[in-house]
């Protein structure tokens, strides 16, 4: 049975007119390696830790301004709002078809609350706790090309970190030096406020991709050296590390939905030195979503995968754009470390450092445009030396698997700013880390805070927001047991 929404009725949690307050007991394993009576073993012990969660019910109204705007991804998603807003319907060959938001995790999935006389019952994910409502988002954005009915505001652009294919499409660009740029972007986003009457902006990254910027010490590995960097007009900073200085300064979360390395050590440093959501890299829409579920399975079933093989090919900007090696290069490698964690999860399988080859090819087809081809091969190793070997083709409409999950990174960067918490050893309430793990299921390359396990199996990614989400209301982690029925 399917319920719009609920209410959770318990000691540990306070719905007040402003928040929900819930007390929640985090049960965790802490592993150790210890000698017990002259040998080392590794023990396991149980804990719980008690925690505070505190969530603003406010919702406010927000203003998502996307580099890129008027790109294939920035266009489908502001088009998609407006049409999910003014409830447009069209006639397709098939049928009329509705505007929707499918495809969008907060959107159009589902959470299990409990079961009710032998029922389960599911309630929309969105309705866990209050979420901006994506028909009433204010879009806006820059993009180096005029080229849309929705005109964007002029943006940075660097020759150097595209593709030389994109050169004739600047015709919308910020002059000046960095120091500048950085100043007109924080100009536009307080304009945008100002005339849109938002309460809150997040700014998403989804312009084409950039080369990697090289690391350097003396230049972009700290904060200082990077803001003293944009100072002297520094040729390696990148544009989209531009637009992240802008938003950190401004207080204002930036996503990151490509794959280049926009977050050099010395942004990180500026995020968390100004506590300020960063988020990235790159959208995980389609063959990596599919891998991070495949190799999860069989990784899971005790079937050894030992050679996956992706191959794309696609015709629109962003494919265009791809073409050149140093682009791809990025691209490539936000795709191919995306089975690490499920590859050193098991050592049956598995020699320590042992890895699957792992070969990720894209080309630039313009005849089929925007609809991309994703076709993948996995062989494995099963029972006695058997092999096994899987193969799948998958065509689609590129923007149309970005777009909504545009929509999720943003609304739940903006969710995650309003939760707050501690833990029972912590005197005062925190906000989540700034490098923001929470949308680790969003994307290919989760930006972790130093120190901090990559966690790319989809499952996981998943379970660990929803039940984020659950314990802001007080509610168990889905442990998906149903004792009550065995
Ligand atoms: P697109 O090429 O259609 O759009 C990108 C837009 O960015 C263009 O309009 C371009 O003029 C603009 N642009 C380039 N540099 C800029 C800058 N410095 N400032 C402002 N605007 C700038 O590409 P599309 O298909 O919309 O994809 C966008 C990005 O999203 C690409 O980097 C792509 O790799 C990434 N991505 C896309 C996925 C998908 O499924 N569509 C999945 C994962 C990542
Ligand atoms: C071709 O690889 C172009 C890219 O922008 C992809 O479409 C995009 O990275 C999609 O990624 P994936 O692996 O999640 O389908």
């Amino acid at each position: 049975m399917f319920i719009e929404s609920f209410k959770v009725e318990s000691p540990n949690v306070k719905y007040t007119e402003n928040e929900i307050h819930s007390v929640y007991d985090y049960e965790t394993t802490e592993v150790v390696h210890e000698n017990v009576n002259g040998a080392y073993q590794w023990i396991v012990k149980p804990k719980v830790v008690k925690y505070d969660f505190k969530t603003d019910t406010r919702v406010p109204k927000l203003g998502v301004m996307l580099v890129g705007w008027g790109g294939n991804n920035g266009s489908t998603l502001t088009a998609g709002v407006i049409a999910n807003k003014e409830g447009i319907s069209w006639a397709t060959k098939d049928k009329v078809q509705q505007a929707n938001y499918f495809g969008s995790l907060t959107q159009a999935s589902s959470i299990r609350v409990g079961s009710f006389n032998g029922e389960e019952i599911y309630a929309p994910f969105k309705s866990l706790v209050p979420m901006v409502n994506p028909d009433d988002v204010v879009f806006g954005g820059w993009d180096i090309k005029t080229a849309s009915y929705i005109v964007p505001l002029p943006g940075i652009f660097d020759p150097d970190f595209i593709a030389a294919n994109q050169g004739s499409r600047a015709n919308n660009v910020i002059k000046g030096t960095k120091k500048e740029q950085v100043n007109q972007i924080i100009k536009d986003m307080r304009e945008f406020k100002e005339k849109n009457k938002v309460d809150k902006v997040v700014v998403l990254w989804t312009a084409n991709t950039e080369r990697y910027s090289n690391v350097i010490v003396g230049l972009n590995d700290t904060m200082e050296n990077l803001m003293n960097s944009v100072d002297r007009d520094e040729s390696e900073i990148s544009p989209s590390t531009l637009y992240a200085i802008a938003c950190v300064l401004e207080g204002i979360p930036f996503i990151n939905g490509s794959p280049q390395n926009t977050f050099v050590p010395g942004l990180i440093d500026l995020a968390i030195k100004n506590n300020v959501l960063i988020g990235g890299d790159d959208f995980k829409s389609g063959q990596t979503k599919m891998k991070s579920v495949l190799v999860d399975f069989l990784v899971g079933a005790g079937i050894k995968p030992t050679s996956i093989v992706s191959y794309n090919h696609l015709g629109n900007n962003d494919g265009m754009n791809l073409s050149a090696p140093q682009t791809f290069r990025s691209k490539e490698i936000s795709k191919s470390n995306v089975v690490d964690d499920m590859v050193a999860s098991n050592g049956i399988l598995f020699e320590p450092g042992e890895h699957p080859d792992h070969v990720v090819v894209i080309k630039y087809v313009p005849y089929v445009a925007d609809s991309k081809r994703a076709m993948d091969e996995y062989t494995s190793e099963i029972f006695m030396g058997g092999k096994n070997t899987i193969v799948m083709h998958n065509t689609c409409e590129d923007s149309l698997l970005a777009a909504p999950i545009i929509l999720d990174l943003v609304l739940l960067a903006e969710l995650s700013t309003r939760i707050q918490f501690k833990s029972e050893k912590e005197g005062k309430f925190h906000s989540f880390h700034p490098v923001a793990t929470i949308l680790s299921y969003l994307t290919k390359a989760p930006l972790v805070p130093p120190g901090t396990p990559v966690v790319n199996a989809l499952s996981k990614q998943r379970a660990m927001l929803e039940n984020i989400l659950r314990a802001c209301v007080g509610l168990a982690p889905e442990n998906n047991m149903i004792l009550e029925y065995k």
